[in-house]
């Protein structure tokens, strides 16, 4: 074994987006492209030496390759320990969990999330803090300027390590320890849910359907599910993690799920059903006959966490990003709540959460979790929805439309145009920003603009403050468009249009979204002009 420096010069483009850098397989493959980014997060968070950390993926192409160089890069930087997942795999939020447990100083995770996976697709490397959480921006900027100048980094020549048998093995003076990645996650679970009320309710013949997309939940969902909760074998479908995913999109939305989806709207659907992405930390919920919003999944949350035990005491205050639809802000004003809107990205959700501000927090893409980790946790929603269920022995349908019948609806959509041009979008959203002062007044399909701006968040527990994070625009009867570029695509520049309208007339709570939301939709075309920008004429994803 010896610790070898390799020469390497700065490689473009290793900026972290929303959730870590995220580029194709075949790029971080690349002559020095992993060991680059490695480098430039020791040196962006002031070195590795001495330090703990977890290391887990999702199992995707290249994981395992991936996390033999991680080790060997901490062992040459002088890491004390590395905390791994049995196989390099651990979910999103199982990772988070035990970054926290074990107070370590933080972990890398190995992921592309909901974006496909092999050779052809997508692979992404991110750093959690000793929180849990995702890194802040200031961290991931220092990341990024490390990757500018980077000159060498230091790499250990070894035989792969073990990663296939839990136990602890050392490797030039750095602990390796593997484990079970499933083990503390099922315990923290059974912490906050009421799992024999879970249990009696699948006793009574109560029927699931969970999707793991063949992704990394498929060995948790099994284990919760069926092993422990008493759902029948065969409640969790794609239940092996594979690769690439068999070859689909492991994104819990209607169109990546929908053999869910037409399960759910088929005669022998089962009660609930609900489905979680590539490292677990999305999820989707569905009932007989009905589709749940990530916003009104997170509001539905809110209006009823209390009946789990974990959250009996009641919420500190709820979050959502900003694109996220306000049906959560009404829930939280019924019950007297601090309401935050943060940016898109988990990672803002941070510091409301260490600081007690906050207990639950969502956004629209698919995401939903609490103060028990510091990122988003797919089957621990699905948990919440369950121990619900059980304990007030609704329907999910009933369940939704009473809460409509409580607060209302928030009509809501969301429109992705996938790999577009980069520079047209970012043409689109450059002319959409030097219209914004002068559509206040104006009249479209949806009625009058009321306010048009671009959000900016400042963060009220360290003041930072992050700009340009989306162009909303509200109209006169309160419903809204809201205009941002993702920054987790991988090709070009993906669009995403939020659409939202709010209703509360007991007669109008049922109608299909798209219909709701149709002059809406109009309206964000006559605006932005997204069909002349980006030569779509439909979007790619609807959600
Ligand atoms: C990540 C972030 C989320 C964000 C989502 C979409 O999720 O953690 O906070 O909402 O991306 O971001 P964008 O609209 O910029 O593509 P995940 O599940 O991909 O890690």
């Amino acid at each position: 074994m010896e610790k070898i420096t390799v020469s390497s010069q700065p490689i473009e483009g290793q900026k972290p987006g929303t959730s870590g850098l995220r580029k194709k397989t075949k790029v971080f493959m690349g002559p020095h492209y992993l060991e680059n980014f490695v480098q430039a997060i020791w040196n962006g968070i002031g070195g590795a030496a001495g330090k703990t950390f977890v290391l887990g993926g999702d199992g995707r192409y290249f994981n395992e390759r991936a996390a033999q160089v991680i080790l060997r890069m901490a062992a040459a930087s002088g890491a004390a320990k590395v905390i791994v997942g049995k196989n390099a795999v651990l979910s999103t939020p199982a990772a988070s969990h035990l970054i926290r447990k074990r107070a370590t100083d933080g972990g890398i995770i190995m992921s592309a999330s909901h974006n496909p996976g092999g050779i052809d697709e997508d692979f992404g490397v991110k750093f959690n803090m000793a929180n849990g959480g995702p890194a802040p921006e200031d961290v991931t900027d220092r990341m990024f300027e490390a990757t500018k100048t980077l000159t060498s980094y230091d790499i250990l020549e070894t035989q792969d390590i073990d990663l296939s048998a839990v136990g602890t093995t050392r490797v030039a003076g750095m602990d390796v320890e593997v484990v079970d990645p499933v083990e503390d996650y099922v315990a923290l679970m059974e912490e906050l849910f009421d799992f024999d009320k879970i249990r009696a309710l699948f006793a009574t013949g109560f029927k699931m359907k969970f999707d793991a997309m063949h992704a990394v939940t498929g060995p948790y969902a099994h284990e919760i599910f069926e092993r422990r909760l008493g759902a029948p074998v065969g409640s969790v479908l794609n239940g092996v993690p594979l690769p690439d995913f068999g070859g689909r999109h492991p994104d819990p939305n209607p169109i990546w799920a929908k053999p869910l989806v037409d399960l759910v709207m088929g005669a022998d659907a089962p009660d609930f059903a609900a489905a979680s992405d590539g490292d677990g930390d999305r999820n989707m919920i569905l009932g007989r006959g009905v589709y749940v919003t990530p916003s009104d999944s997170l509001a539905v949350l809110a209006a009823n966490a209390h009946l789990a035990p974990g959250y009996a005491g009641g919420l500190a205050g709820v979050a959502r990003s900003m694109p996220t639809s306000r049906a959560v802000d009404r829930v939280a004003e019924a019950m007297g709540l601090d309401c935050f809107e943060t940016p898109t990205g988990w990672k803002f959700f941070g510091n409301l959460l260490d600081a007690g501000r906050a207990t639950l927090c969502g956004e629209e893409s698919a995401g939903t979790g609490s103060d028990h980790v510091r990122e988003k946790d797919g089957v621990w929603a699905v948990l919440l929805w369950l121990n619900i269920l059980a304990d007030t022995g609704k329907s999910v349908a009933t369940l939704l439309s009473d809460h409509w019948m409580t607060y209302g609806r928030n009509y809501y959509s969301r429109h992705d145009y996938e790999a577009v041009d980069a520079a047209r979008a970012s043409d689109m959203i450059d002319a959409l920003r030097g219209k914004l002062i002068d559509l206040p007044g104006q009249k479209f399909a949806a009625g009058i603009v009321e306010s048009a701006d671009e959000f900016a968040y400042d963060d009220p527990v360290d003041n930072s403050r992050s700009e340009r994070q989306g162009i909303r625009i509200t109209f006169e009867d309160g419903s809204r468009i809201v205009f941002r570029l993702s920054g987790t695509g991988t090709v070009g520049a993906t669009l995403r249009v939020y659409l939202e309208a709010y209703e509360n007339n007991s007669d109008k709570l049922h109608a299909k979204a798209e219909d709701a939301l149709s002059d809406i939709i109009a309206s964000a075309d006559q605006i932005a002009g997204i069909k002349a920008y980006t030569g779509r004429t439909a979007p790619d994803v609807k959600t």
